[in-house]
């Protein structure tokens, strides 16, 4: 793979990268241009549609944006799918349904393919068979759309921590943390097409399919509901609630001091870099707070994306470093004081009401607050079998339930708390061995661990209520029609 530095474009030849080169003319593309839309479900401030559209209009062809629906994508239900097809449905302007992406590419005649960049395996070895079954002519661009520093200039190596990979990061900022250029207009309209999307039918399809793990109703998708999430006059993270991250966000009572940014991060319907352009703006408010976040939503971010790139068994004990992979077998069969099933702990049946409490939040609620994250997998080392059992079993609760699950950041997440990928060795004791240790009384010292368990009740409690008036009204519509 090399950059494209042959395709001139309106955007940094380091964001792009040519995964195949057509054989026909080099400088510009000759049948329409397709934006193969994944990981940047957004319109607006997103390099891979800016580079398509730009291309499109050099050589003066048209230019679509496809997206393509799979079944259940690794295990999504009605919860992540219902919030991706509602915030695309607000994108949707002219239909173009597809049914596959090299089918489309070749029943619109496109000599150019761009697509965004995401670091998981499935999607990666999609576009490697797509390379393969797309014309000779056919180009393919990818465009990290999601990383601020493009994930393959940050760093060209399995980076070992946040320490390692900071420095490389912030000398290239200057470059890359820069303002997006106006989108405009693509200069040829995209041939009028007999496909229309039924989006309701296919959400009620969808949502049906998927119910086992219900949509939520406190999180408003789109990229109009992630800019006021960011930055809107109510209650935006910047305008109205920066003061208190660098100070509370480790409480799991306040969860407001979070962003909440994360749902529409995972799906791309805001971008990254304009949530920092957007931070740096009101650094001389909250220096600190901006510095926090900043680390959070760059460095630390970045840092999960290189590894899910450059360690191929990323979410594997065989993906843990060497030292960590040794104490945790060296400990693989110390006792443990509980062993729970998968089932009960999806059921939040253990005998510590903190950690249920932290699971319930996350099944009812769907976002689990970032410091109970570390606490919650923890424990699923602490009772299970072994390390393995552990991290699949995190894994498998994680993207089940979490609005932002299948995230290289869930990856890294479970990585670290069980397997201490990007952390350093600890003092040395049973089970754990040299992983990072938390326990209940740890947490009765950092916050009010039974105001937590009362505030998730509640919370639960809502969740049920509101659930249950919908479901009530909707069997009274179904009466009356
Ligand atoms: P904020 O603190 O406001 O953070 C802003 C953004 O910075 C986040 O949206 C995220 O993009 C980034 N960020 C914050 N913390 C981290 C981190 N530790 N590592 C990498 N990036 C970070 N994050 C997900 O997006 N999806 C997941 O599925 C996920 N699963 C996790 C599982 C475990 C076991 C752990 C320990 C962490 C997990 N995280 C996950 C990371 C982190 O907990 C969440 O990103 C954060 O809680 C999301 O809430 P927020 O956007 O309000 O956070
Ligand atoms: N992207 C798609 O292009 N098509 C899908 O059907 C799809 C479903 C999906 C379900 C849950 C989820 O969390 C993400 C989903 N994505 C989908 C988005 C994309 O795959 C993610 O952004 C990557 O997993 C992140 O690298």
């Amino acid at each position: 793979m090399e950059n494209a530095s042959s395709a001139q474009s309106a955007i940094q030849s380091g964001r792009i990268r040519v995964l195949k080169e057509g054989s026909g003319p080099s400088d510009r593309a000759v049948g329409p241009v397709v934006y193969w839309m994944f990981r940047d479900q957004r319109l607006n401030d997103n390099w891979a549609l800016i580079h398509a559209v730009d291309q499109a209009n050099k050589a003066n062809v048209p230019v679509a944006v496809a997206f393509n629906l799979f079944d259940q994508f690794l295990g999504a239900k009605a919860r992540q799918l219902g919030f991706m097809l509602r915030g695309l449905q607000q994108l949707h302007r002219d239909g173009e349904a597809v049914e596959t992406i090299p089918n489309f590419i070749k029943e619109c005649g496109a000599s150019l393919l761009v697509t965004d960049f995401s670091p998981l395996r499935e999607v990666r070895g999609w576009k490697e068979e797509i390379c393969k079954r797309v014309g000779d002519l056919v180009s393919i661009h990818e465009v990290d759309a999601h990383n601020i520093v493009p994930l393959w200039v940050a760093s060209e190596k399995l980076e070992y921590s946040a320490r390692t990979i900071r420095g490389k990061i912030n000398k290239l900022l200057p470059e890359y943390l820069i303002d997006f250029p106006k989108l405009g207009p693509p200069n040829r309209k995209w041939p009028t097409s007999n496909h229309s999307v039924d989006w309701e039918n296919l959400i009620t399809a969808v949502v049906r399919k998927g119910a086992e793990v219900p949509e939520l109703e406190w999180c408003e998708p789109g990229e109009h509901a992630a800019r006021e999430v960011l930055m809107g006059s109510k209650n935006g993270f910047l305008t109205k609630r920066l003061k208190n991250y660098s100070t509370d966000r480790n409480n799991p009572l306040k969860p407001k001091a979070l962003s909440g940014l994360s749902p529409y991060l995972h799906f791309g319907q805001i971008s990254v870099q304009r949530c920092a352009l957007e931070a740096r703006n009101v650094k001389k408010l909250c220096p600190k707070a901006v510095d926090t976040f900043l680390e959070e939503l760059i460095v630390r971010r970045e840092l999960a994306d290189n590894f899910c790139f450059y360690q191929p068994q990323y979410d594997s004990l065989q993906g843990a470093w060497e030292w960590a992979r040794k104490t945790l077998m060296d400990h693989a069969s110390d006792k443990r004081e509980h062993i729970y099933s998968r089932e009960q702990l999806e059921k939040a049946q253990t005998a510590d009401p903190l950690w249920n409490a932290s699971q319930l939040e996350m099944v009812h609620y769907g976002k689990m607050h970032g410091f109970m994250r570390m606490y919650w997998a923890k424990k699923i080392l602490e009772w299970t079998s072994g390390p393995e059992d552990a991290l699949a079993i995190s894994i498998y609760l994680n993207d089940k339930y979490e609005i932002d699950g299948r995230d290289p950041n869930g990856y890294v997440g479970c990585m670290w708390s069980i397997c201490g990928v990007h952390d350093q060795g600890w003092q040395e004791r049973p089970v754990f061995g040299k992983i990072r240790y938390m326990n209940y009384a740890g947490c009765k010292r950092k916050f009010d661990v039974d105001g937590y368990i009362a505030y998730v009740k509640r919370l639960v409690g809502e969740v049920k209520k509101r659930k249950a008036e919908t479901l009530l009204n909707e069997k009274k519509k179904e009466l009356c029609i």
